[in-house]
């Protein structure tokens, strides 16, 4: 197996809840992924990421893991699992699976023990302080809102929990639960899987409980002191496998993300989560695209001789990006997708992504799944806020909206079920479905072209970054080069007229057009570009 195959992969993140069901209970299932394993091979991909797919209680879909090794019911079995592996493989498209560590379910059977009394060989499993509901252990706030601390009343202690209640906190200070980790870990790997996406990974380590805070809530557990020795056992663990591993860093600037992903680093890479800068009042609020453009352009510099970037727009956890930057339209869709995907690193996709799915539009809180939107919700409720403008603020940025079921056709419930969909379908499934966009002029088309080329392409993997028009507020343009050629990615990414000067660095060379979403533009000092137009250029090197 060829090292580092990351490099030049792209990968595509399957919501497994939300991606087809196949047996009627209006719950995406792993046959259902098998069943649409043909059209992920067509689309040209290399890898897919599950989300959890454990056995779960499901607080938080998955993230809260009641058995690391066995397989969610609702999703199938351990069988299914094996088939889906063996077949994905058969057509070269590698799995990796979601590794939540930093937390289990309250229901896994070691927090059940742990809980039963001090005593407990389990109770060192996770973090107890003695506690009263007067007198918490400290003031840290969690993830999803309210105290880090729960009490049980029973032994006059306090559990803690950085997402909900229902997730304790692992102590990765103790041995024995490092020892358990690292053994399921061992056992997937051996299974044949491809790789992780370690979730909350930069959580694992908390900081002294009596740490004052000062600025950052969660500086606390942010990529804390103490936590390089876990990350160097994962990495000497990960190095026996030809695999993959990305990590949802957060709190590891882009910086320090050259230690965690270089050659000897921790992973391969890490997703940044710095890049929804967002401007506009709460509701309708969008990207912010000089914010967005700055954070990524930042990443590409300090990552450029060492580390290794992972490129995303959507995921499970954000709005739809053709609403927020977008115009809903079926060309800015394709013109996000050209903006990042011709970036240094290992380019994600997000289902429905690729055909241009927006957010949903909710009338009523109850379409709500997402329990941090309810709080949310009840908390602005309270400040308050009106029904109608809480709604608007909650569901313009849950992670609903990219949590609706796949688009697979016309139909009311999208192809996704052919029983109640566990989440509404988005309604313009009547014009956004892969059955739909088997045209030359779709969304899905121009993403299948568009990884064709950077795939056969090989500046895209090695070749250098260079952003250009810096500081304009609606244009995102670079050049990749390499010894052989350059390639200029141009994008209006505004539903504006804009005009560009290009340097003369760059309208001196001859271009030829390679990529387009719209008109045939020569390349010329001034340009002109009509709204949300992206184009792709290649020039080869003068010897
Ligand atoms: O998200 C975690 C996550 O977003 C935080 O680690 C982040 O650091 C924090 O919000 C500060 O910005 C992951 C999953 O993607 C999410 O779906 C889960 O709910 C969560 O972990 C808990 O497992
Ligand atoms: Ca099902």
């Amino acid at each position: 197996m060829a090292e580092n195959w990351w490099k030049n992969a792209i990968g595509y993140q399957i919501y497994p809840r939300s991606f087809k069901d196949s047996n009627g209970d209006g719950i995406g299932d792993l046959q259902g992924v098998i069943e649409k394993l043909p059209y992920l091979q067509e689309l040209g991909i290399d890898f897919i990421w599950l989300n959890p797919i454990y056995a779960s209680p499901n607080v938080d879909n998955g993230y809260d893991i009641s058995d690391y090794q066995a397989i969610q019911p609702e999703y199938g079995t351990m069988e299914d699992f094996k088939e889906l592996l063996e077949k994905a493989h058969a057509v070269g498209i590698r799995v990796i699976l979601d590794l939540v560590v930093n937390h289990t379910s309250d229901q896994h059977p070691w927090f059940i023990e742990a809980k039963k009394s001090k005593d407990s060989p389990y109770r060192d499993f996770y973090h107890w302080q003695d506690a009263t509901e007067q007198k918490l252990p400290n003031d840290w706030q969690s993830f999803f809102g309210g105290s880090t601390w729960t009490i049980d009343p029973e032994t006059n202690q306090a559990y803690f929990h950085v997402f909900a209640p229902q997730q304790p906190d692992l102590n990765w200070k103790n041995p024995k639960v490092r020892d358990e980790i690292y053994q399921m870990i061992r056992w997937w790997l051996d299974l044949g899987i491809d790789g992780f996406r370690l979730d909350a990974i930069s959580h694992i380590q908390k900081a002294d409980w009596k740490m004052k805070i000062k600025d950052n809530p969660w500086a606390p557990f942010m990529n804390v002191s103490g936590i390089d020795a876990y990350m160097q056992d994962l990495k000497a663990l990960f190095d026996e496998y030809p695999i993959m591993t990305v990590g949802e860093a957060s709190g590891v600037t882009s910086k320090k993300a050259v230690d965690w992903t270089k050659e000897e680093g921790y992973l391969d890479m890490i997703f940044e989560l710095e890049h929804n800068v967002r401007k506009g009042i709460p509701g309708q609020e969008r990207i912010d695209l000089l914010g967005f453009k700055k954070v990524l352009a930042r990443w590409q510099k300090h990552l450029e001789h060492e580390g290794w970037n992972a490129l995303y727009i959507e995921n499970h956890d954000n709005p739809r990006f053709n609403t927020v930057l977008g115009n809903e339209t079926a060309k800015s869709a394709k013109a996000l997708a050209v903006m990042y995907l011709f970036l240094k690193g290992t380019p994600f996709i997000y289902q429905g992504q690729e055909l241009g799915m927006t957010n949903f539009p909710f009338t009523a809180i109850e379409q709500v799944d997402a329990k941090d939107s309810h709080s949310y919700y009840n908390r602005l409720l309270a400040e308050g806020v009106s029904e109608k403008e809480a709604l608007a603020i909650v569901t313009r940025w849950t992670r609903d909206n990219s949590r609706t079921p796949m688009q697979w056709d016309e139909t009311k419930n999208g192809g996704f079920t052919s029983g109640k969909p566990w989440l509404s379908v988005n309604p313009n499934t009547a014009e956004i479905n892969v059955a739909s966009e088997q045209d030359d002029d779709s969304v899905l088309n121009f993403y299948k072209q568009l990884i064709a080329y950077r795939k056969d392409e090989k500046i895209f993997t090695e070749g250098g970054f260079d952003l250009i028009a810096v500081n304009d507020p609606d244009i995102f343009a670079y050049v990749r080069s390499n010894q052989e050629k350059k390639v200029l990615v141009l994008v209006n990414v505004s539903e504006k007229k804009r005009h560009l000067e290009l340097p003369k660095r760059i309208y001196s060379k001859k271009w030829q057009l390679k990529i387009s979403n719209g008109g045939q533009k020569p390349i010329a000092k001034q340009m002109t570009f009509e709204p949300y137009d992206a184009l792709v250029f290649e020039s080869v090197n003068q010897k």
